[in-house]
């Protein structure tokens, strides 16, 4: 019963996996792709590494009566220990170039949104639409991380990964990221989109994504900004078009178009 019970806390606390996610965009099932055959690559070469490695010190070794070569230079094995890496490298840097260009083609996008972070809060403006409100820290999680709250962390849903308001887009839309900051260097990421871009003061940075389907993606600021780095997580959701448009529509007649940076 106890390793029932603490399996399940398990589960329930965390749903964390070692490999990156194949995400939610073309682009981020792509990116995946790279990464694993970037890897394999990898495993492949350290198996013909070491396995001729620990051949060689098996079979060569002093106690069966090897005796030392004496050469002290092959041309053969210079030429194919320089040709052997470098094909390979071309091999991985074609995929990896044409992926590359994708993701800095942000032309004509569906849908502009204009990310601006603050000490410590993100701000979105919908370039198309009247709308622009700041995106902070869920209250109950806010509440929680208060020290000496007397609230347990683990009871609060999505714990520093909740806004409360997130940013909401229609599914299969291509929308394109303008990111910038007002006073010091952040970073949007949210892994499931594939997007890790830097918010710098004074520089407009570009990123797009393509959701292939609906859902809430969670992300974190990462670039280390000061006191709130923690607390400025970012909530992307992803919904059908008609539900965009109710959304969007509600949130420029009634709604506070900016909402309380409190
Ligand atoms: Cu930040």
């Amino acid at each position: 019963m106890s390793l029932l019970g603490i399996s399940l806390t398990g589960a329930v606390r965390a749903e964390w996996q070692l490999n990156m996610p194949t995400g939610v965009t073309e682009l981020s099932a792509e990116t995946y792709g790279l990464h694993m055959m970037v890897f394999w690559w990898c495993v492949a070469i350290g198996v013909v590494v070491f396995g001729v490695m620990i051949y060689s010190l098996v079979k060569h070794r002093k106690a069966a009566g090897a005796k030392p070569a004496t050469f002290t230079h092959s041309m053969t094995a210079e030429v194919l220990w320089t040709a052997v890496p470098v094909v390979i490298l071309l091999i991985m840097a074609i995929p990896a170039a044409e992926t590359m260009v994708k993701l800095e083609d942000s032309r004509n996008p569906d849908l502009t949104i204009v990310v601006t972070a603050y000490q410590w809060r993100w701000h979105y403006k919908y370039q198309d639409e009247d709308l622009a409100f700041y995106s902070s820290l869920a209250l109950p999680s806010l509440e929680a991380r208060r020290k000496q709250s007397g609230i347990d962390p683990n009871t609060v849903d999505n714990y520093l990964l909740d806004v409360d308001h997130p940013v909401v887009v229609p599914v299969g839309a291509k929308v394109r990221l303008l990111v910038t900051s007002s006073d010091v260097v952040h970073s949007w990421w949210v892994p499931e989109l594939a997007i890790k871009k830097d918010a710098v003061p004074g520089i407009v940075n570009e990123a797009w994504f393509r959701a292939t389907e609906t859902g809430t993606f969670r992300g974190q600021c990462t670039e280390l900004c000061g006191r709130g780095h923690g607390y400025m997580p970012i909530v992307v959701e992803v919904v059908e078009r008609d539900a965009y448009r109710a959304w969007a529509d509600t949130r420029q007649d009634g709604a506070p178009k900016v909402a309380s940076t409190k």
